[in-house]
């Protein structure tokens, strides 16, 4: 027997099968890795060699550490979920953090933080300037980003505001792959226009490309010339491109974009926040990148660009934490005043001595190949279990979370009627999993004097991995509780908002089914 798992490993390596779509031959789980016999087929023949690009990766990767502190958690009962979603007004974010089981709402500050990190905290040095955790963190971000100055912050936004504040103003734009909400809304705050740029199979949930996140760089070209370099005071790049489902960026593709951007002397800056992620897809899809460490890799991406803002409570592995970073010595010095006003003296930036500490080791550990593999390994993991039952998802799966496509996954609800916030409150209510919405809730605009809505084209819900956290068995817990909703998903029905708030709208809407 031990052979013969073996040999099918090597098979399913070889020829991909995991990543294959299912032919009407089907599929079959033998130790855990699934055959998909439609290989076999001229059709899967082709298909092997379209996918050759792709990383081979068995399906299951063992955890990379061993669990030293644990934090209990509860299945609560039917009826006590059905009690607790209806006090919150069915709306998931305000359902208490202890009724919830398995917590997929974000991967944002929601790590677990090593036996190192913990260590750390002890040698926080609190002193209100200069304190000597300052340095370790200015080490890593010089070591891994290579910027010339830094300037720590909370978190993630603060590094936007800042940003956005020293260099947009009124009339200007800000092209980005994709830019998340925080990032939109700070260089909105501001007076300027957020502008997405994605490739058009970006924004194809089924569609199959090692580089999803990539922006268009000829429509970046045009872009430039439409309104002139003069009123683009910088462009950036999303890594991974977080709002088209955590999809990696090529480095050919910062490279382009920035010799595009060099034409015109606007300056490139990365949101970071999940860079090491990206750094492994990189690693392991990218032509001549596999013998690289990802610390190379990382060094190389951010050689290309003249700065970043950074969420470490991601890729940092903190749970609070980020900084701004840039090269250009005048930036620096207005970013430092704004700093001062905003967040704190430019040796702290809002945050303890032991919170630069703990995010200077993560940001180390977050470039672990083995920590990286486990992690990539894990989302791909519980996208397989799923698109091996067909639940529709977001394909291929990104970097840090699992997009279920409640379109494909309830057909039969109009967006009108919010199909995908329905599919949260149900997988609530199914096994204690809370998700977000990543859909009409979230986007769609209503014209304020016709009282017509228009939808988003992807109605998703995002299930995030936190990192280090939920073991293989929570997410076959995971992968269990949405197959047997999705085999009874015609019982599923639509929801209205009881109260919908102007801003922001996911944050504090009711709901009821209708
Ligand atoms: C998340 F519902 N992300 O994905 P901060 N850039 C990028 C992010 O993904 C990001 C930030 C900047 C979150 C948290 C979150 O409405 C929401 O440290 C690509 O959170 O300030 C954050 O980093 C901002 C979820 C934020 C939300 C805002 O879950």
């Amino acid at each position: 027997m031990g052979n013969f798992s073996t040999i099918i490993t090597l098979l399913c390596a070889f020829f991909k099968l995991h990543t294959l779509p299912k032919f009407t031959f089907g599929t079959t789980r033998i130790r855990g890795i699934i055959v998909n016999w439609g290989v076999f087929t001229p059709a899967g023949a082709a298909l092997r060699q379209a996918n050759k690009e792709v990383e081979i990766m068995p399906q299951i990767v063992p955890e990379p550490y061993r669990i030293k502190a644990v934090e209990p958690i509860r299945l609560t009962t039917r009826a006590e979920r059905e009690a607790s979603l209806a006090a919150a007004g069915y709306n998931i974010f305000f359902v208490q953090s202890e009724d919830v089981y398995i917590d997929l709402l974000t991967d944002s500050g929601t790590s677990a933080m090593s036996d190192a990190q913990w260590a750390a905290l002890m040698v926080g040095d609190e002193a209100y300037a200069c304190c000597r955790n300052y340095d370790s963190l200015k080490d890593a971000v010089s070591g891994i980003f290579g910027f010339r100055y830094f300037l720590p912050t909370h978190q993630g936004r603060a590094a936007e505001k800042i940003l956005f504040a020293a260099t947009v103003k009124s009339g200007d734009y800000v092209p980005n792959n994709t830019h998340f909400d925080t990032t939109r809304a700070n260089i909105e705050a501001v007076g300027g226009q957020a502008v997405d740029l994605p490739i058009a199979e970006g924004l194809v949930p089924t569609s199959h490309c090692s580089f999803k996140g990539n922006m268009d760089v000829e429509s970046l070209r045009h872009f430039i010339e439409d309104v002139g370099a003069q009123r683009i005071p910088l462009a950036m790049l999303t890594i991974t491109n977080n709002s088209a489902g955590g999809q990696p960026v090529s480095l050919a593709n910062i490279r382009a974009v920035k010799e595009v951007l060099s034409e015109h002397g606007i300056p490139l800056f990365i949101d970071a926040c999940r860079y090491a992620e990206n750094v492994y897809f990189i690693k392991q899809r990218e032509a001549g990148c596999g013998d690289k460490t990802t610390l190379e890799i990382a060094r190389e991406i951010f050689s290309c660009a003249d700065g970043c803002t950074m969420s470490a409570k991601k890729d940092g592995l903190v749970n609070i934490g980020g900084f701004l970073a840039m090269n250009d010595e005048h930036l620096y010095q207005q970013a430092s005043q704004l700093l001062i006003l905003w967040e704190g003296f430019i040796t702290y930036g809002g945050l303890a001595g032991r919170d630069l500490e703990a995010m200077a080791r993560g940001l180390w550990e977050a470039l672990d190949e083995r920590y990286l593999r486990h992690r990539i390994g894990q989302v791909r993991y519980l996208a397989e279990r799923l698109l091996e039952q067909g639940v529709p998802i977001l394909e291929p799966p990104g970097g840090h979370a699992v997009y279920l496509d409640a379109r494909r996954f309830l057909p039969h609800i109009p967006q009108a009627q919010l199909p995908g916030q329905a599919l949260v409150a149900h997988l609530y209510l199914e096994g204690g999993i809370r998700a977000v919405e990543i859909g009409s809730v979230m986007f769609a605009r209503k014209d304020e004097t016709t009282g017509e809505w228009t939808y988003p084209e992807l109605e998703l819900v995002r299930l995030a991995i936190p990192r280090r956290v939920y073991t293989q068995t929570h997410l076959d817990y995971v992968a269990d509780v949405i197959v047997e909703l999705y085999h009874k998903r015609d019982q599923i029905c639509g929801m209205r908002y009881t109260y919908e708030p102007p801003l922001l709208r996911h944050f504090t809407a009711r709901f009821e089914f209708v």
